[in-house]
């Protein structure tokens, strides 16, 4: 789909979907209006890039229909190369229902089981392989190796390709356990993290991955810590804990000179909107701000900050700040907050 010339710095790939999210504080039976909204973990980060004034391409497909429209239009007004996003005309566009509740975590339905996002194949990667050749950093999730077989080829391919060209590969572990469960979801994301440089990922997700809990809520509690050193002992070089109110920590092992532990409090949200897609925004600025070579205290701090801009608003991307609004808020004073 139309084509923005050059050769983006950071590619990604997934599922883009559209999410109907209830306008109303209420559980999902009782909700009856709700508003739409470009989704999907990598396109959230992708849009974020974009914001923060990297080049940035996505690999996907979408239904040659409404919705697949809607979805290109806005990832190309928000500056996405989608050279790569194809229109497929034999799936539709995949959909996501979400209430929205001030107490307990969401209700969430997919309508995604067979839509053409669903349908992504190393061959559409075969087929981007001159963008992805030329970029200097592939980002993905864990969400594309849950949505079918040739989605997790997908990924392998691109990893393949990315290791050929020399880019440095992320992975957001993003497990969801609607998806798929989360013993399997583990098993996977552990072989898949072994073969990336950057792991990102809830605590509850890199204590699950690293081995140190067998279930996300036993995940949740662990040391940070452990569950950092878990992640880098599978051979990836730097790890980044998100945790939530509490900040982020990074560990890393390829810091010759710079800090091998790196931690950093929350930015403070005076009112939490809505909180899906603030682990994308997070990512977006942890890689936008290390892409620029910036140290690992004001990467996380600008990780921390797109993650608290998102949560003040409705929708995943809406809050995804530009450059110009990340810098007001990093150069804004804070008052004391969480540190552990
Ligand atoms: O991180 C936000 C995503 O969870 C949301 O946009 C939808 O990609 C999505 C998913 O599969 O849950």
């Amino acid at each position: 789909m139309s084509s923005s010339g050059g050769t983006p710095e950071i590619v990604t790939l997934g599922e883009c979907l559209i999410s109907l999210v209830a306008a109303e504080r209420a559980p999902l039976s009782a909700s009856r209006i709700f508003v739409r909204f470009v989704a999907g973990a990598e396109a959230n980060v992708a849009v974020g890039l974009a914001r923060l004034g990297r080049t940035v391409g996505y690999i996907g497909r979408v239904g040659d229909d409404g919705f697949g429209r809607l979805i290109a239009r806005e990832l190309r007004g928000e500056g996405v190369d989608v050279r790569a996003l194809v229109a497929d005309g034999s799936a539709a566009t995949g959909l996501m229902v979400r209430e929205t509740r001030d107490i307990g975590p969401s209700e969430v339905i997919y309508h995604r089981a067979g839509s053409a996002g669903s349908r992504l194949s190393a061959g559409d990667v075969d087929a981007a392989s001159p963008m992805l050749g030329g970029a200097s950093w592939l980002h993905l999730t864990g969400i594309t190796a849950a949505i079918s077989r040739s989605a997790a080829g997908a990924l392998e391919r691109a990893i393949e390709l990315a290791r050929a060209g020399g880019a440095t590969i992320s992975l957001d572990l993003n497990i969801r356990r609607r998806l798929w469960p989360e013993s399997v979801a583990a098993a996977s994301l552990r072989t898949l993290a072994s073969r990336c440089d950057v792991v990102l990922g809830g605590l509850d997700e890199v204590a699950v991955v690293g081995g140190l809990a067998t279930t996300l809520e036993m995940g949740a509690v662990a040391d940070p810590d452990a569950a950092a050193e878990a992640m880098l002992a599978l051979g990836v070089r730097r790890v980044v804990v998100k945790l939530g109110a509490a900040g982020a920590l990074e560990r890393r092992r390829d810091a010759p000179d710079g800090p091998e532990r790196t931690r950093s409090p929350a930015r403070r949200v005076p009112t939490v909107v809505d909180p899906v897609g603030a682990g994308d925004a997070f990512s977006a600025g942890y890689i936008a701000l290390t892409l620029e070579g910036a140290d690992p205290e004001r990467a996380l701090a600008a990780a921390n900050a797109c993650g608290a801009a998102v949560v003040a608003t409705l929708g995943d991307m809406t809050g995804l700040p530009t450059r110009a609004e990340l810098d007001r808020m990093l150069s804004a004073v804070e008052g004391p907050d969480t540190l552990r």
